[in-house]
């Protein structure tokens, strides 16, 4: 599609699509892509596809392992991926930063070795009803081998977390606090400094599913005062396949190994081994090394771009996709107003199943997600079984926002 509207640009919208060869195809024979499913996986850019092309056809090694030229280049370059993700979320040192497969494993990490470790019959856990399965069934699968007693902050009609209530269940004395910063569904943007502030005054540690938020909002894990937060490559620019868990220091270096095997031990006898140090202990096997490199050009496109400017430029068009996507009779759009929210818009029409919308959708080329995304609590409390989500990044423009809405008065015409 050709791109015409550059005014509300916080960066040059035009360079970026010329980084990103996939925007420029056809997705049905004269048809050309409009992207909105970003909160599912992101696009990669030229640079993130030639980090990791030239990584596999200069340098392929096994990392940590050997002393021969590309093991060395290899295993630099990795740990150059590690030092650049721990400066793009503000950790204190790089050992805070484990690679995991994803925002998926880095949860079950922390339930698995943090709370196996530390968590009792009776103990609470908070959660929220905005999670995804992902924040949700690893507590639950803790909660049954523990007799833990989970509790949830509940969401208010208009798709915020009800504080109040949350302040309540603080009395409670949990032990943990996990949370999403920015809901998949409804976009809402949690106020997670304040969530933290209030879970520490009473002494329970936090974990921040940061899916969401780390891809488009500027996040400083010293200054949000998070002790775990995890987040993925592939909704960031960067390739599927890896993830990170951040943790504070001292919890990680108490907490047991969480997978056993190579590079995760010191010393090895038949009957014992001993834990090798941070970040090492919690990355046993061979790790996704061309991806660990593609994730650390992923960041440093972001950085170039200013976070900043990425979360302008999602306000922006979520700002006008919500007030354009009101204008369309009967479209309901779940979640709070814009200035709460990031680029995410959920919405039903009473004529048509959310997968009939996104198959109708689909034949102009626009695609966006249809189902309960992963977050089937939430849409049984919005009584509904699914939404239509259409979701922005940075490649998205105001013109996308018109295709879809045209897209969509096309489905009330169809199912009249
Ligand atoms: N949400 C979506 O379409 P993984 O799959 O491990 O990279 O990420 C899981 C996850 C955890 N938390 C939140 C808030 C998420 O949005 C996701 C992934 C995608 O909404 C795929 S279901």
């Amino acid at each position: 599609m050709a791109i015409t509207d550059y005014s509300i640009a916080a960066f040059d919208i035009q360079k970026i699509w010329a980084d990103f060869p996939i925007l420029s195809r056809e997705v049905h024979p004269g048809v050309p892509l409009i992207y909105l499913d970003s909160t599912a996986t992101s696009q990669k850019p030229l640079q993130v596809i030639a980090a990791m092309d030239e990584f596999y056809r200069r340098s392929n090694a096994n990392i940590h392992r050997g002393i021969h030229a590309l093991a060395e280049e290899s295993t630099a370059a990795y740990e150059s991926a590690r030092e650049r993700i721990a400066a793009f979320i503000g950790a204190a040192t790089p050992r805070e930063v484990i690679f995991t497969r994803n925002t998926t494993e880095s949860i079950n990490l922390v339930t698995q070795s943090w709370g196996r470790a530390n968590l009792n019959p009776g103990d609470v856990v908070i959660l929220t009803e905005m999670e995804h399965h992902s924040n949700l069934v690893p507590w639950q699968m803790l909660a049954q081998e523990r007799s833990l007693r989970l509790e949830f902050i509940p969401v208010t009609g208009d798709g915020l977390l009800d504080l109040d209530e949350y302040a309540r269940l603080l009395t409670l004395d949990p032990k943990m606090v996990a949370f999403t910063h920015m809901s998949n569904v409804l976009g809402t943007i949690n106020p997670a400094t304040e969530i933290i502030r209030m879970a520490h005054e009473i002494g329970a540690l936090t974990l921040v599913d940061g899916a969401q938020s780390v891809p488009h909002l500027p996040v400083d894990v010293q200054a949000l005062d998070a002790d775990f937060v995890a987040f993925s490559a592939h909704k960031m620019l960067g390739p599927s396949g890896i993830g990170i868990l951040y943790g504070r220091k001292a919890l990680l270096e108490a907490m047991p190994p969480f997978l056993g095997g190579g590079d995760m031990i010191k010393r090895v006898e038949l009957r014992s081994f001993q834990s090798n140090a941070l970040p090492y202990k919690f990355e046993a096997g061979t790790p996704a090394i061309a991806e660990a490199i593609g994730f650390g050009s992923a960041v440093d496109y972001l950085a170039d771009l200013g976070m900043e400017a990425v979360e302008q430029h999602e306000r922006q068009i979520i700002t006008y996709a919500l007030e354009r996507l009101e204008e369309i009779p009967g479209v309901k759009v779940f979640g709070p107003a814009a200035e709460h929210r990031g680029g995410v818009a959920s919405f039903t029409l009473p004529e048509a199943h959310a997968h009939d919308i996104s198959q109708i959708l689909d034949a102009d080329g626009i695609a966006v997600r249809a189902g309960h995304h992963c977050a089937m609590p939430l849409h049984t409390k919005f009584g509904i079984p699914a939404t239509a989500r259409a979701s922005f990044y940075i490649y998205n423009t105001l013109e996308e926002v018109d295709r879809l809405v045209d897209g969509i008065y096309k489905v009330k015409q169809l199912f009249a």
